[in-house]
């Protein structure tokens, strides 16, 4: 019984603090799952946007903690394409499944432009921010085009 209990509480454990491992009970768990995770990006992602477009007054902090957001935020939908997750309410295209490794190469793109966004972000100023921002924004972009329905 105590091993059991070890088990399942390992299992809890993993599965709170791995997403990258992330289970769904049901398919429209994983859907709900990736298409909050981008709510939740594109909320951050915006934010520096604003800052990089002179919307709102750049602050080195605010940058520098959304991007760090947004740099884990990028890991999260990848787990929540799993069988089953192109039916329903979704807007994701059959090519993700069919063009799997075209899907993955575009997700692993737009990984590594947030990651230079968070270290321009770490820069502390604007033009950093800006000069990364955009290729940043177009990896979300070759995505959205190619695999999302509008
Ligand atoms: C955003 C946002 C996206 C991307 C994309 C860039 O701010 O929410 O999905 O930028 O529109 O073209």
């Amino acid at each position: 019984m105590k091993n059991l209990m070890r088990i399942v509480a390992v299992c809890l454990t993993t599965a709170t603090l791995v997403p990258a491992h992330a289970q769904f009970a049901k398919p429209e768990d994983a859907v709900k799952y990736r298409k909050a995770s981008y709510t939740v990006m594109a909320a951050h992602f915006g934010r520096l946007g604003a800052m990089a477009n002179g919307r709102v007054p750049y602050d080195a902090k605010l940058a520098a903690e959304n991007a760090e957001l947004v740099v884990a935020l990028a890991k999260l939908p990848w787990t929540a394409y799993g069988e089953g997750t192109d039916k329903g309410e979704t807007r994701a295209k059959p090519e993700i499944w069919k063009e799997a490794a075209k899907f993955k190469e575009a997700a692993d793109k737009m990984q590594a432009e947030v990651g230079k966004l968070n270290v321009a972000a770490k820069a502390g100023n604007v033009d950093a921010l800006k000069a990364a921002f955009g290729p940043a924004a177009a990896s979300c972009k070759a995505c959205h085009d190619n695999f999302r329905k509008d």
